[in-house]
């Protein structure tokens, strides 16, 4: 039955009814980004409760002296290709620094949202009118691919912010796996880790006190309600996060304050619910520094030099793929 439907649906729609006939039943983070998400994450990114954002643009504040000559250390010339860009605030104050040190300079953001790469791409244009920026939209390992032939120039990869911690372990080694297939020898790799630290500061940054993270996830129920005809009541939803600091993990569910039924039409499906059933909607993972060793490692990297902010709350790592271990 469900294979011939199935096989009329977006990625989307499939992901939700899979997500949602699971058990427990989950919904993916990846598509909170619709353009009200993508503004709610904005808010977010200044909420007090939210440290990660601030700790990681003091990083790049206080540190670009010291990024910007491990950057080039060796490199006549460097091609910038950001993972995901965002708003691009963080990169903004490196390529700042760098235009300012003469460095030979460009700048790719991938991003599988063209509207976003639209608005980063003209923000920096004005910015920065002598710098060389090529965009990309679509799938990063498909962009990554077709930028591989070595043109003399390093490539530095960029993936800030901890948006590794949206991957599930074995998907985030998978993930520098990949990358690193697609490194030649002189690249490197650029990565923002949010460390464990005291798990009250963590849980506090999923269960802000104005409810911004709460109205992020629930979101994604607006969502399937707009593009997939859902009739989701939010209001019978709660946010519900939580740390557990012995696996580094933070997690959100939204919890079904009643037993009820949804009915999305796109799916040609209705779910029922079970008072307080949860559905888990994302992982922000933290990580120790032996697990981001690990994860260099076990990936075909090694650890040229770590940038901390000065509570260790967060990691800015620089990775070159490792010489002895051809993949
Ligand atoms: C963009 C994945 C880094 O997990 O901290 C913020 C997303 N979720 N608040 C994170 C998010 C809830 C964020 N990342």
């Amino acid at each position: 039955m469900k294979t011939s439907t199935t096989l009329e649906l977006s990625q989307f729609a499939e992901d939700v009814l899979n997500g949602l006939s699971s058990t427990p039943k989950t919904l993916s983070s990846r598509y909170f980004y619709d353009d009200e998400g993508t503004r709610l994450f904005q808010q977010i990114m200044q909420l007090p409760e939210y440290y990660l954002t601030r700790a990681e643009l003091k990083i790049f504040a206080e540190q670009k002296e010291a990024i910007g000559e491990a950057f080039t250390s060796g490199a006549d010339a460097i091609d910038l290709v950001e993972l995901g860009a965002g708003d691009g605030t963080k990169t903004a104050v490196l390529i700042d620094h760098l235009l300012k040190k003469s460095v030979d300079l460009t700048y790719s953001p991938i991003d599988i949202s063209q509207e976003a790469n639209d608005v980063l791409s003209q923000r920096f244009r004005s910015q920065f009118p002598d710098l060389r920026i090529n965009p990309h939209t679509g799938d990063y390992f498909k962009v990554l691919g077709s930028l591989k032939n070595s043109n003399g120039r390093r490539k530095v990869l960029l993936f800030l912010g901890s948006n590794i911690g949206n991957f599930l372990q074995e998907r985030a080694l998978d993930f520098f796996g990949q990358l690193r297939s697609m490194m030649n020898a002189e690249d490197r790799l650029f990565v923002g880790f949010d460390m464990q630290k005291d798990p009250r500061v963590i849980v506090a940054a999923y269960d802000d006190a104005q409810g911004v993270t709460a109205e992020f996830n629930l979101n994604l129920l607006r969502r399937i309600n707009r593009e997939l005809g859902g009739d989701f009541d939010t209001s019978k939803f709660s946010h519900y996060a939580q740390y557990r600091p012995a696996e580094c993990a933070a997690r959100s569910f939204l919890i079904s304050r009643e037993k009820q039924t949804v009915s999305i039409n796109a799916l040609n499906s209705t779910f029922d619910f079970e008072q307080w059933e949860a559905i888990f909607m994302e992982i922000s993972q933290k990580y120790t520094h032996p697990m981001i060793e690990e994860f260099a490692e076990k990936s075909g990297f090694e650890i040229e030099k770590e940038f901390f902010d000065a509570e260790n709350f967060y990691l800015d790592s620089l990775w070159r793929p490792s010489q002895n271990r051809e993949r």
